[in-house]
């Protein structure tokens, strides 16, 4: 039994709870909403009726988005996202200040009295500082990506699509466009966007991401290694390779394959890499998520969002390619 996640597509706390989830490698029940006809079963589950909620199989309610990318962080944080006070009181900034003006900037005649110009400056006001830390660290609290980054990048999307000709004409806001620019044109985006129909009971059930299936944990999976990278993990205690020259926190998982994939992983990647090892890894074994996600292809690949245990690993054998 999967989570249930309540969702609404163009939420920004919504989707900041599926970009965690995305990062964290989870499967949910996807029970997209409308706001204006909130299904009863959510309100019981959690009465002040915002998205996002998720229904743990236990039955714990969280429906706060911050709750919900910390418990999904916690499952797994491949790309080793920073949490600490710095990402804490950004967020709190965005969700308490920005927000405000972000509404009455965006949506001025709900609010009246309030001018949209006071809450344009106000808005870009708190913009500016966040494009300097940016300008000056790389990411929003410093040279790694933060919390606050996946947190925060949803409602900038939504100040920019208010205002595309103020905010990318505004030359002191160029580092934050850019940093925008990176969550949207991140494959993950289009995953985090899909749609679909609003849930009702009984109805067809998605999971989402709606482009991914669970694990058969009663299969072993399989990882082409270099010998060199997995010689070194055995210092290290676990392997951290992603694919071919690409580390784990890099990519955000490490690539699998079932057995039936392995012989043309290794004809389109790895022919000349020397010496190469195939792993067998016991699904059993593993702390990770797993989640089979497609490909470009639409193919569906095994991923462990996370570092493979050496224990997981029943055999190492030298990889012989077939015949062709
Ligand atoms: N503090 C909540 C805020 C969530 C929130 O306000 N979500 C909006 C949608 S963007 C909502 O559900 N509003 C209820 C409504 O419009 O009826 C969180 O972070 O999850």
């Amino acid at each position: 039994m999967l989570p249930i996640l309540y969702s609404f597509r163009r939420c920004p706390y919504a989707m900041r709870a599926r970009w965690a989830l995305l990062q964290a490698g989870l499967l949910v029940h996807w029970r997209e909403i409308a706001l204006r006809a909130k299904p009863q079963e959510m309100l019981d589950t959690s009465p002040k009726g915002t998205v996002p909620v998720l229904v743990l199989e236990d039955g714990t309610v969280m429906d706060e988005s911050l709750e919900l990318m910390q418990w999904a962080l916690a499952q797994a944080n491949p790309r080793h996202l920073v949490q600490n006070d710095a990402n804490n009181a950004l967020i709190a900034e965005n969700d308490a200040a920005f927000k405000h003006h972000l509404d009455r900037f965006k949506y001025t005649d709900r609010y009246p009295g309030e001018t949209k110009e006071s809450h344009e400056q106000a808005g870009r006001c708190i913009l500016r500082s966040w494009s300097d830390r940016i300008a000056a660290h790389g990411w929003l609290t410093g040279p790694q990506i933060g919390i606050a980054d996946s947190a925060l990048w949803p409602f900038v999307r939504q100040w920019r699509i208010a205002d595309p000709d103020g905010f990318d004409g505004d030359a002191s806001l160029a580092p934050l466009k850019h940093w925008l620019q990176h969550f949207l044109n991140s494959p993950d985006f289009e995953r985090l966007m899909q749609r679909a129909d609003p849930w009702c009971p009984g109805g067809h059930q998605p999971v989402f991401p709606a482009d991914a299936i669970p694990v058969p944990l009663d299969q072993p999976l399989f990882h082409l290694a270099i010998a060199s990278d997995w010689q070194a993990a055995q210092a290290n205690g676990s392997y951290c390779i992603s694919t071919r020259g690409m580390h784990l926190e890099q990519v955000g998982y490490i690539h699998c394959s079932w057995e039936h994939q392995v012989a043309d992983t290794h004809r389109r990647f790895y022919t000349d890499a020397g010496e190469v090892l195939l792993l067998e890894i016991n699904t059993a074994d593993v702390a990770a998520p797993l989640r089979a996600d497609a490909s470009p292809s639409g193919e569906l690949f095994p991923h462990l969002y996370g570092a493979l245990p050496l224990q997981a690993v029943s055999a190492a054998n030298r990889y012989v390619q077939e015949a062709a």
